[in-house]
């Protein structure tokens, strides 16, 4: 495929658009609507919605240039045997992961709630990873998908920040992948961490990956059209 530069903090970045892919972390009905798992925590998720348009431009970006999208979604099985006890036990009993709402039973795959949302929503060819934790490494055979595909570096995209993205890309860098983590892309229910969650990524040289925003990585995308 061809090769990029990417303006990125701290450093540009050289990437090879076949061996990168685009990684939407848990754009689901359930973190960015109300009356799902992001609302029953206590959240107002209208903070999300500004990650949304960015992060569609980057996603028909990608497809264009045939580069690989990967979506992931946080949930668990309906009989909830793959659920942390502590993690269910959080919350109100008639408001937590497994309780009926209005998108259906919270956080439970299969569900209204659990699924992307339209703006976002997978093609057929997109591998959807469905992961019990916030990293989208544990548990799940996304190292295995990136390895058969020859995958070094992740564009990644989604929420939250500081949440399972961070954990995403921590898991990423253990693993030897390179994350370019797109600003504007992603968002947090609380707008400190979303900074923070960004700044500790590109600090100490890029302990855990680095930074750009939409803009730079469409404009690199656009000299390949
Ligand atoms: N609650 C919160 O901020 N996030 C999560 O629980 N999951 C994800 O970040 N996807």
């Amino acid at each position: 495929m061809a090769r990029l530069t990417v303006e990125s903090e701290p450093a540009p970045l050289s990437v090879d658009t076949g061996t990168a892919a685009l990684l939407i972390i848990d754009m689901q009905r359930d973190f960015l609507e109300p009356g799902g798992f992001g609302e029953a925590l206590g959240n107002d998720v209208s903070r999300l919605q500004a990650a949304v348009p960015p992060c569609r431009e980057v996603l028909f970006a990608a497809r264009k240039i045939g580069m690989l999208v990967i979506h992931t979604r946080e949930g668990h099985r309906a009989d909830l045997s793959d659920a942390p006890p502590l993690k269910v036990e959080r919350g109100d009993p008639n408001n937590r992961i497994g309780a009926r709402g209005p998108m259906g039973r919270i956080l439970i795959r299969g569900e209204p709630g659990h699924d992307i949302i339209p703006e976002l929503y997978p093609l057929r060819d997109e591998p959807v990873i469905d992961k019990p934790g916030k990293g989208a490494f544990y548990q799940t055979d996304l190292e295995l998908m990136l390895r058969n595909r020859g995958i070094d570096t992740l564009f990644v995209c989604g929420v939250t920040t500081e949440v399972c993205v961070n954990t995403t890309v921590r898991e990423a860098n253990d693993r030897g992948f390179r994350c370019i983590v797109l600003s504007d892309c992603c968002a947090s229910y609380f707008p400190q961490f979303h900074e923070a969650g960004l700044a500790m990524i590109k600090a100490q040289g890029g302990i855990f990956g680095s930074v750009t925003g939409s803009k730079p990585l469409l404009k690199s995308l656009a000299t390949l059209a």
